[in-house]
């Protein structure tokens, strides 16, 4: 598993050196920065599945296309297979804020996604637009502070930026 520490680790390990005083500072940042983190996890949990079902509905209202006959959300099999990809990527967004990288991301979320919906004939466009609502949806301090607010549109936008 990756996390900033382990990242500023290896990174420092494959140019042959020994970590330097950026390479802490860096890990010094993310630290601090881990409250907010922590914060932006705990709060999604408990709305979870809320936010995907909102960004679901979201994506499906701005390609309604996808429910006719043979498209991919014409069946409660598809539909409830889009929702739950949705899912997997908040989740995954969640695991990274626990341990402060993108690793859960793009090992399990990135890594070979593009493949994956070339093969099923799956757009992406309907998984960004989903992404992009859950990112203008958050609000602070109604959902969360504005320090945790920050970290998780961070990741949300890297998810996105994967897909787009
Ligand atoms: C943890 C990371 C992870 C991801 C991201 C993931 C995605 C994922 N989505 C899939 C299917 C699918 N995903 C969708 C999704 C959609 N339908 C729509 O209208 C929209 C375009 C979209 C929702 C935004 C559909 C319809 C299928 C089934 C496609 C088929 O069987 O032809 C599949 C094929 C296997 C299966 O059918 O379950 C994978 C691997 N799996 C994972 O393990």
């Amino acid at each position: 598993m990756k996390s900033v520490v382990t990242t500023a680790i290896a990174s420092a390990d494959a140019a042959g050196r020994f970590p330097s005083t950026s390479d802490l500072e860096s890990v010094q940042g993310s630290i601090q920065r881990a409250t907010a983190r922590l914060e932006a996890a705990e709060k999604l949990a408990a709305n979870l599945d809320n936010v995907a079902k909102e960004a679901y509905d979201a994506c499906i209202k701005k390609y309604p296309y996808l429910n006719e006959a043979g498209q991919a959300n014409s069946n409660d099999t598809f539909k409830a297979k889009c929702q739950r990809d949705i899912k997997h990527y908040l989740r995954l967004v969640q695991y990274c804020l626990v341990v402060g990288g993108t690793g859960p991301l793009d090992e399990w979320g990135i890594a070979g996604q593009r493949e994956v919906y070339r093969a099923l004939s799956l757009p992406t466009a309907p998984y960004v637009e989903a992404l992009s609502f859950a990112r203008n949806r958050g609000c602070a301090p109604r959902d969360m502070s504005a320090q945790a607010l920050v970290e998780y549109n961070a990741l949300l936008d890297y998810a996105i930026n994967s897909l787009s």
